[in-house]
């Protein structure tokens, strides 16, 4: 990845002449935006800065491994003069906390549909995550990487690259992982913490949602979960979290679906796609949803059966 000498000359003014730099995670934090918020913080703060950082939501506990001892704001104070946003889209991204600020914004992110509101961009949506810009920002600003930053730059790439399986797994991806793992980072740890801290109920909930899996004529796999099925369980939905990449291994499967009733009566659903002519992106949305071509979801209110194959009828 190129990142132009004027892009750096922009950054380290703006970065100099900052007193207080807030950096901002998106709502409902996941490992790539913490690991770079945290990366960026170490820098800044290396180099005698101010720096605070800021997500409106609480950091999961699953995730703390990653912010270790750096707490969290959940608003912006009126000191930072400047923001960062890592990993985030759009001013929406960070719930209300951008709402009407004027201060100065630079944007880090790798989302195709990134809105550009920062008054500096990097942007890249061939990067597989947005530890990747970073690992390149660092690098062109000659900074060394020493091993906690090459943990954490690491933990964005592996989330964000669903283990190295996803199709954005390329040779520069594969490149830096392995630089980094030898600047010693502590892929063991990363292992770890994102495929080994499963709790029992939250595995029973794999098991009944595995069990439930149809096979469909047109290459679906599609399984549900009931109100029962999480109350037996004793689990919520957040114990749902990376069941459809299971469902989707499912041989001789085109694309994956999994659909969970609540409490509320709603019915969350999840698409990933396998193949490069189905485009889960449109199913998602025909049931008033969103996301991307390989990976979508939606939430509407309605209950799911399963008589030969899963259904869902809305409210
Ligand atoms: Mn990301």
């Amino acid at each position: 990845m190129i990142i132009s000498d004027s892009v750096i000359k922009e950054l380290t003014n703006a970065f100099k002449k900052a007193k207080h730099v807030g950096i901002i995670s998106h709502k409902n934090p996941d490992p790539d935006t913490l690991s770079s918020n945290i990366a960026l913080r170490k820098f800044l703060e290396a180099d005698k800065k101010k720096v605070s950082s800021v997500c409106i939501d609480p950091i999961p506990e699953k995730l703390l491994f990653i912010t270790k001892k750096y707490d969290f704001k959940s608003s912006i104070d009126k000191n930072m003069d400047l923001l960062v946003c890592v990993d985030t889209s759009s001013r929406d991204q960070t719930h209300f906390l951008l709402k009407n600020t004027k201060k100065n914004i630079i944007v880090i992110d790798h989302h195709a549909s990134n809105e550009m509101f920062g008054k500096i961009n990097i942007v890249n949506p061939d990067a597989a995550s947005t530890t990747y810009i970073i690992y390149f920002l660092f690098k062109k600003m000659r900074i060394k990487i020493n091993p906690e930053t090459a943990t954490l730059l690491l933990t964005g790439l592996y989330y964000d690259t669903g283990n190295f399986m996803h199709s954005n797994t390329n040779a520069t991806v594969l490149m830096i992982a392995a630089d980094l793992q030898s600047k010693g980072a502590n892929r063991k740890q990363i292992v770890e913490m994102m495929n080994k801290t499963h709790s029992v109920n939250q595995l029973k909930l794999w098991g009944k949602a595995l069990s439930n899996i149809t096979l469909t004529k047109t290459g679906g796999a599609v399984s549900g979960l009931t109100k029962d099925d999480f109350q037996t369980c004793n689990a919520t939905q957040n114990d749902t979290k990376g069941i459809i990449d299971y469902i989707s291994s499912t041989k001789d499967s085109k694309y994956a679906a999994l659909f969970c009733n609540d409490d509320d009566g709603n019915i969350k659903g999840s698409f990933r796609s396998k193949e490069e002519n189905v485009d889960v992106a449109d199913l998602a949305k025909y049931l008033g949803g969103g996301g991307h071509k390989k990976a979508s979801g939606f939430s509407i209110k309605g209950k799911i059966k399963r008589d030969t194959y899963w259904s869902i009828t809305k409210n």
